[in-house]
């Protein structure tokens, strides 16, 4: 029997997914040696999603700045001076040429992000408008504009909004050391809202805001057992920025970071987990370990709101010696989208910035399947 064979014998069955984890239980994953919780968590990561394959979106701040809300971490609160500068509502024409831009460089999802404590009715309009554009384009689409009412989540998702992001940020313990003009409350409500209006979540948090452990399990334990899980569940690793009460905050160990990523894959397998705000400040083994943990979503492009992220380049490298493949929106766990895609910029004689000579692994691939078959 080859190894490739014992290992898929081995392999635990698919576990139901769950809504009702208790603390303990989240600790005790935590607690796992790091080997241990790595492999438990790439079995799941297998047992729902094509391990090599990740899901790319690119961020844009369509208003900068000036926000009412004081959170710790963030450049564009009001509160703090972090000499950013500020930009009122974009204009349409200028958000749709980023989103044509990103699409050409190989991003599928376009989010946009407001400093908003909420939008105000008369922004309404303009970012409906932008809703519809980017779609029209065959992008899909995201947003964070702050807390939502019902009836502003109904008008978005008639608009055809795909997701809309709202973090928890941490858990419900150590939220007043970080945010005081909005409550945790607060934000799950806007989340029910976004799920009543028959949108896609995508909700996670902040690691490395000098939380300690039982935050990080308190923050997934509230993600995980939300009636459904996010579809998309960003987990950013705190950028700190000067000016704000956090920019001095201790680094947190790169490795409870990956941790974190690991057993937010295992509580909530259906969802894509984001490597999002921090990669700029991990190194590239760093994130295959996230990748390998689970992590299979990115912000791709050299800028994510107001901060840096990785040059296209330098991602498009990574991928390569990784042998990762951007995911097609289309079908969400099929090579044949991505063979399509990778026909269509043939065809097109474009070139394809982040499929970057990703079929030299899908070759080896198949070279080692057809062994594994020979050698049984
Ligand atoms: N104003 C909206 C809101 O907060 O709902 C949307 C934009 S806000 C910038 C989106 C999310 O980005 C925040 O909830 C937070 O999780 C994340 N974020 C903001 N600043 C960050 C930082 N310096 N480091 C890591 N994540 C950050
Ligand atoms: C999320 O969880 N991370 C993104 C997105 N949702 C909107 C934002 C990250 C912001 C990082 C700091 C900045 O660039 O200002
Ligand atoms: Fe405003 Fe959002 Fe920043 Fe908080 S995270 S200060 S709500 S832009």
């Amino acid at each position: 029997m080859t190894a490739v064979q014992t290992t898929l014998k081995s392999s635990p069955e698919v576990v139901a997914v769950r809504h009702d984890w208790r603390r303990d239980e989240i600790e005790a994953l935590f607690a796992l040696p790091f080997n241990d919780l790595l492999f438990r968590a790439a079995t799941v990561h297998r047992q729902h999603f094509d391990p090599n394959a990740v899901q790319v979106s690119t961020l844009l701040s369509i208003k900068t700045g000036a926000c009412p809300e004081d959170c710790k971490y963030c450049s564009q609160s009001g509160h703090y001076n972090t000499e950013l500068e500020k930009e009122k509502l974009l204009e349409v024409k200028k958000v749709l040429e980023e989103a044509r831009a990103a699409k050409e460089k190989g991003a599928s999802r376009f989010c946009m992000g407001a400093a908003w404590r909420s939008p105000r009715d008369k922004d309404m309009p303009y970012v409906l408008d932008m809703v519809r554009q980017v779609k029209a384009m065959g992008m899909e689409t995201c947003m964070t504009l702050g807390m939502l009412s019902p009836e502003q989540a109904g008008q978005l998702a008639e608009a055809g909004l795909d997701y809309y992001n709202h973090n928890l940020d941490t858990s419900p313990e150590y939220y007043g050391q970080i945010i005081s003009t909005r409550s945790y409350n607060d934000r799950l409500g806007t989340l029910a809202h976004v799920r009543d209006a028959g949108m896609k979540i995508c909700a996670g948090g902040i690691i490395g805001m000098g939380e300690d452990r039982r935050d990080r399990v308190g923050l997934l334990q509230q993600l995980a057992n939300l009636p459904a899980h996010p579809e998309s569940v960003p987990i950013n690793m705190l950028v700190k920025i000067k000016g704000t009460p956090l920019a001095d905050v201790a680094d947190l160990d790169h490795f409870e970071f990956v941790r974190t990523i690991a057993v937010a894959r295992i509580l909530m397998p259906e969802s894509f987990v984001r490597l999002s705000a921090g990669r700029q400040e991990m190194n590239d083994e760093m994130q295959a370990l996230c990748f390998f943990a689970g992590a299979n979503s990115i912000f791709y492009g050299e800028r994510l709101l107001t901060t840096d992220n990785p040059e296209t380049g330098h991602d498009q490298k990574l991928f390569n010696r990784l042998g990762i493949h951007p995911l097609d929106p289309r079908d969400e766990c099929s090579d044949e989208a991505t063979e399509d895609a990778l026909l269509g910029q043939v065809q097109s004689q474009q070139p394809a910035p982040l499929y970057y000579d990703a079929m030299s692994s899908r070759e080896a691939k198949a070279v080692l399947g057809k062994r594994s078959a020979q050698d049984a």
